[in-house]
């Protein structure tokens, strides 16, 4: 196995720094070669870094350091992928792979997860879909301003912080809260009080990324070895926080559009990024709430099953089949395999529903959005 000859990607830390402890997976790692038919001298583990159109970046190793592969799923493990949508890999997967050709692997088998954040994706019923794996962390991470001109345009809300909060909890994380952009709320001390009542007080960070505060004590939270996902709407300063925590620019922020402070979709993959103290970090693209729609994306593939079908196979799970890479949804309508007006009904339809305020049965209608801006 030699490591993909990217120059742009330099050499990584052996697996083991990426949170794989090899007794603490030995018999599972075991009953997988069994069950699968695998030569134990063969095969070897990985941590899935990212997921690209071919296949998952791995981190393996490589000699004593890691190098990243692409891994490319086996005849009988795409086959478990279609049976169950869980099957396929997640970013912070470990994985059993076997060797291929110059820069790539085979992708046999995922090992047991010990956590995971699920989302509902509309599918046909609902296809429970794995946004990340083995995390000890989640930072739900929400702004209490828009961009810069202070206006009350924050994304705030309890009721929507509580669904967070239960999902990473089913998923057997830990959640921890950061109420970013604090440099430009007011209000900060009365909505830090109200978070407070939410869950733990000492889980709940008020930050801003961009003047540096908060952050110390947040860092105090990753620790070495351990996996901590971001996760929270487009524009809150996700891969803002991760450059901060690396002091480099690891991952792209963005900026805001100024008018209504809405993010851009900036990051468009989740990735799992290794910081110089040995924190694990994953960076996702901002939600709009993590499968707690399902309602609605029930009824939406009730209504569109042959978009809910062809979203399955869009690049990234969160598709908005807006201008995003690898959108299925896109390529059928350029084939004239899906009518265009299907699609803008579609759309119209999605973006037509808001998650009535809780106590209230009442939709209300929003301004449709355009391209990916939420
Ligand atoms: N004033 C202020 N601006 C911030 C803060 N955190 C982030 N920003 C700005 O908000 C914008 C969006 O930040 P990102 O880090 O790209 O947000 P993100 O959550 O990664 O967004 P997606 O990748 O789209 O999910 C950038 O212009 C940041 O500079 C903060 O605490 N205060
Ligand atoms: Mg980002
Ligand atoms: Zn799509």
């Amino acid at each position: 196995m030699t490591p993909v000859s990217d120059p742009a990607v330099p050499p990584h830390a052996p697996l083991a720094d990426y949170g794989y402890a090899p007794a603490r997976f030995a018999d599972d790692f075991a009953a997988l070669c069994t069950e699968y038919g695998l030569d134990a001298a063969h095969v070897r583990p990985a941590r899935v870094l990212s997921m690209h159109y071919g296949g998952a970046f791995v981190v393996v190793d490589d000699g004593d350091q890691g190098a990243r592969m692409l891994a490319k799923a086996s005849g009988v493990h795409r086959k478990s992928m279609r049976e169950d949508a869980r099957n396929t890999p997640a970013v912070g997967d470990f994985v059993v792979v076997s060797p291929a050709t110059e820069g790539e692997v085979v992708l046999e088998a995922i090992l047991p997860r010990r956590t995971m954040l699920v989302r509902k994706a509309a599918g046909e019923g609902v296809v429970p879909q794995v946004l990340v794996a083995n995390v000890d962390l989640v930072v739900i991470v929400t702004a209490l301003a828009g961009p810069s001109d202070g206006a009350a345009t924050g994304d705030w809300n309890a009721a929507r912080i509580e669904r967070y909060l239960r999902i990473v909890r089913e998923g057997g994380a830990k959640p921890i809260l950061v109420l970013s952009k604090a440099d430009l709320c007011e209000d900060r001390e009365a909505i830090l009080e109200e978070a407070r009542t939410l869950l733990p007080p000492e889980d709940v960070y008020l930050a801003s990324f961009t003047e540096g505060w908060g952050i110390e004590a947040l860092t105090e939270r990753l620790k070495c070895g351990e996996t901590t996902a971001f996760v929270g709407s487009s524009g809150v300063g996700k891969s803002t926080l991760l450059n901060r925590l690396a002091g480099s620019e690891l991952a792209r922020a963005g900026a805001v559009r100024e008018k209504d402070g809405k993010g851009r979709h900036t990051t468009t993959h989740r990735e799992l990024f290794r910081l110089d103290g040995g924190a694990l970090v994953i960076d996702t693209p901002g939600m709009r709430e993590v499968g707690l729609y399902s309602e609605d994306d029930e009824h939406l593939a009730r209504q569109f099953p042959e978009i809910a079908e062809l979203a399955a196979e869009c690049r990234y799970s969160d598709c908005k089949h807006g201008d995003e890479p690898g959108c299925a949804v896109r390529v059928a309508v350029g084939k004239k395999k899906l009518p265009k007006g299907r699609l803008e009904a579609f759309v119209k339809a999605r973006d037509g529903l808001v998650r009535p305020p809780p106590g209230s049965k009442k939709r209300v209608k929003i301004v449709p959005r355009r391209g990916r801006d939420e």
